[in-house]
């Protein structure tokens, strides 16, 4: 990638905006100099993608697709310009001219084309393929609106649309020649030809056309660049000219125009419900479709070789579910298409599809209605069917101890089609997303799966991309361990194990103070600016930022602030570090309960912020519309990191790695990827509290435990639900009944008031250990050391050895 200096730079900036712009440097905007920097950059990534491409089609290199609905890659103009080894002269260039460089950077939209932890660790994947050099490229939808924008009014959350696309995105390139088409309804005509074999016929069939937008994926400073390909849905060329006609039929074809065009109009906003609604199963249908033809296209075109030899050169990873429908797909493709008998075509099948889950919630594992694929897919249908009646055939055969499950264990049941046990019977490779999430899907979820083929089952640890959450976020606490030890850890996350041998450096951890003290006064800046609202920065910054769900328990989480200011009510001289409690959520647009715990942590610090009895020992922050632009400014600054999900639920977490990675010492449960961060960093450096996953599953295997005998035997508790239930803190038209009422008469399903002692005698813990702040300061340091193990390389490299063979 070519290098310039800042003259270089400036002079490049100056011409484009002249070429692109019809500006001068003085007439120039921050959003034109963001405009004309994605341009530089992308005109920079131009030849080594190309060359990229060429190189792996030369080396007949195995490649990956990921598969997935969601990519949430945020804003790209920072790490662009970082994986291209232009930050630094871009940062100088913009100041020169006399512009803040983060202002510039603030004109990119974020790209949220992802609801939370799934879709950004699609996100860091693709910057860790690209970064280690492996052929891999991610596969999903183009969007119109993404999430939604959040807005709160009066304390209640607000969707907005999210446009997304309004001005021009830089990064994308749009190639119409490279379209196919997908095809919904339509009726099956099978014909028995002379030769007995059968030929398939569609008739009638709605046909969409699949137009391809790539983004670069740009590795770091390695020349790799690999392909984002997002899809776009539009009615083919050929309908908008003939179909087009006069008075009624004109309605009717503007019609058919949107219905065509919603298929990537928007994304679902539901990150752990299941909905069942048609149009979400037409873009996962869309997205399949699309890239299985893309694939197959482009393995004839470099390889020249018979499809049977396709798991050779081609391993599919589906992130969850979602893009399961390519099992059928690519075996329709294979059997109707290019003449394949069912076991040939199974057998390439399940070699090349491999398939990631990230759930165990009842709630979120995907079911669709028998009728409703027969109806939209009817040829996939019967494939599914097919594939059912053989599996279950085999296992009533071939399995006599699973004899008594197959009805737990098929496909289709009910009148419903179970999309894991698709995704499991049609792939090659299943694994869970951490160590314990692994163990759960092996001994509960997927037990009889596990007990019929267990070389499919594997663990992969999430991971997350170093390169944006510890070298672009927090440019400060990088340069400081990179003078402690070296630059290798950019390039080998692993060692930042070297920085063990700094927990006890006085000027090693006061510069690592600075930094958190730096982070903490940009991010009170930025509250101040957006809410008015002062906060302590010698205060602990204490941060729950995540999607808002029960099982994540941010209930709990303003109890505890709750109960901290009855204490400080009850005795306003009570000797305690000032805190400020951190929150940032979106919550499913039709999820009352996440939603009413939105409005009450608003209610509360309401209620607590303006408190003068309170001294300023305690503030509540909620900031408005969470996205990964948002998570940027927020990690560095956090220095307790809240990971309190009832124990089994959380499958992995990706937050408490990023915080982590920044000098954070958790505060969290044994669940998801918060014990292997025990494990590492060990019993001293981490805050673990309350229920185990075993303790969960044996209470909820006996009915749940007694949440009323705990309201009313412990006076602290008592207060708090009451306080909810008869009008918070005495503001009586401010009830929260609903959530009053899921704890007391649903019997507490998340085991708040269980873990409820457990997790303040813990913040107890905390606030002591912070009043020494050597001993902090010590642990956030070993926290960072051992925070390069989940780095996505790690993760990626696991992949590409255990699954995709690359
Ligand atoms: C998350 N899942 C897990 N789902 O909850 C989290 N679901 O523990 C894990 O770290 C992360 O995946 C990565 O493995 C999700 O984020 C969704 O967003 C989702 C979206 C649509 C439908 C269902």
């Amino acid at each position: 990638m070519q290098q310039y200096t800042k003259a270089e730079f400036i002079k490049l900036i100056e011409d484009k905006l002249r070429r692109k712009r019809s500006k001068t440097m003085e007439e120039a905007t921050e959003n034109d100099l963001y405009f004309v920097i994605a341009s530089i950059v992308q005109d920079n990534v131009m030849p080594d993608w190309l060359e990229t491409q060429k190189e792996y089609t030369k080396n007949r290199n195995k490649q990956v697709y990921y598969l997935s609905m969601e990519f949430l890659i945020g804003r790209l103009i920072e790490s662009n310009l970082l994986n291209c080894g232009l930050l630094d002269v871009a940062n100088e260039s913009i100041q020169e001219m006399g512009f803040n460089p983060d202002k510039v950077y603030n004109q990119e939209h974020d790209a949220a084309l992802g609801n939370g932890g799934l879709g950004r660790l699609a996100a860091c994947f693709l910057d860790s393929i690209a970064s280690l050099g492996y052929a891999g490229h991610g596969a999903g939808i183009r969007y119109r609106y993404g999430l939604f924008e959040q807005r709160i009014i009066h304390g209640n959350q607000v969707e907005l649309p999210d446009y997304w696309l309004k001005n021009e995105y830089p990064w994308e390139t749009r190639k119409p020649d490279e379209s196919v088409e997908v095809q919904f309804g339509g009726r099956v005509i099978e014909h028995t030809r002379r030769d007995g074999s059968l030929e398939i016929q569609y008739v009638d069939t709605d046909k969409v056309t699949a137009v391809p937008y790539d983004v670069p994926v740009i590795g770091y400073q390695n020349e790799v660049v690999n392909t984002l390909r997002l899809w776009s849905a539009e009615i083919s060329p050929y309908d908008r000219s003939i179909h087009a006609g006069a008075g009624a039929q004109y309605y009717h074809h503007l019609e058919h125009v949107h219905s065509i065009e919603q298929i990537s109009g928007f994304l679902y906003p539901d990150d752990s419900t299941y909905e069942g609604k048609e149009l979400r199963l037409k873009q996962q249908y869309f997205l399949v479709s699309a890239t299985i033809k893309n694939i197959i296209n482009k393995f004839r075109d470099d390889h020249g070789l018979p499809l049977s030899k396709l798991a050779d050169y081609i391993t599919i990873q589906i992130n969850d579910t979602h893009p399961s429908l390519g099992v059928p797909e690519l075996m329709r493709v294979l059997m109707d298409e290019e003449g394949y008998p069912w076991d040939d075509a199974w057998d390439v099948t399940r070699h090349v599809m491999a398939y990631t889950n990230h759930t165990t919630l009842s709630e979120a594992l995907e079911k669709w209605p028998e009728d409703m694929i027969r109806n939209l897919l009817p040829r996939i249908y019967m494939i599914i069917h097919e594939i059912n009646e053989r599996f279950c055939i085999g296992l009533y055969y071939d399995h006599e101890e699973l004899r008594p499950h197959i009805k737990d264990m098929a496909i289709i049941s009910n009148g419903q089609i179970h999309m894991a046990h698709l995704a499991i019977v049609g792939s090659f490779s299943v694994n869970g997303v951490a160590k314990l999430h692994t163990e759960i899907l092996k001994q509960k979820e997927m037990k009889n799966f596990y007990s019929l083929y267990p070389e499919k089952f594997n663990n992969k640890t999430n991971g997350i991309t170093h390169r944006r959450w510890l070298l672009q976020v927090n440019p400060c606490l990088s340069d400081k361990i990179t003078d402690a030890i070296g630059p290798q850890w950019i390039h080998e996350p692993h060692k930042l194990i070297s920085l063990l041998r700094y927990t006890n450096d006085k000027p090693f951890l006061d510069d690592m103070r600075q930094c958190k003290q730096h982070s903490k006064e940009l991010l009170a800046k930025y509250i101040y600016e957006t809410q008015g609202l002062k906060v302590d920065t010698g205060s602990i910054f204490d941060v729950q930022i995540k999607r808002l769900h029960e099982y994540k328990r941010q209930l709990m989480n303003i109890f505890h602030i709750i109960y901290l200011y009855n204490e400080l009510k009850d005795n306003p001289n009570m000797d305690m570090t000032p805190r400020t409690f951190i929150f940032a959520a979106k919550a499913a647009p039709s999820y009352h309960l996440a939603k009413e715990v939105i409005k009450l942590i608003h209610h509360v610090a309401s209620v607590v912020n303006f408190d003068p009895d309170i001294k300023g020992k305690l503030k509540v922050v909620f900031l408005e519309n969470y996205n990964v632009s948002l998570a940027e400014k927020i990690i560095p600054a956090a220095e307790v990191s809240e990971q309190i999900s009832t124990a089994s639920k959380e499958a992995s977490g990706t937050g408490n790695m990023k915080m982590m990675m920044n000098g954070a010492i958790t505060c969290g449960t044994l669940d998801g990827a918060n014990i292997e961060i025990r494990d590492f960093v060990g019993d001293d450096n981490i805050f673990i509290f309350g229920l185990t996953s075993d303790e969960v599953h044996d209470y909820y295997a006996n009915g749940g435990y007694n949440a009323q005998e705990i309201y009313h035997s412990d006076p602290r508790i008592k207060r708090i639900l009451d306080q909810l239930n008869g009008g918070i803190f005495g503001k009586e038209e401010i009830e929260f009944k609903d959530l009053f009422y899921n704890i007391m008469s649903h019997n507490d399903p998340y085991f708040v008031l269980k873990d409820f002692v457990p997790y303040l005698e813990t913040h107890e813990l905390i606030e002591r250990s912070y009043r020494h702040q050597r001993d902090w300061q010590r642990m956030s340091a070993t926290n960072i050391a051992h925070s390069g193990k989940f780095s996505s390389d790690r993760t990626i490299r696991e992949y590409a050895t255990g699954i995709w063979k690359l």
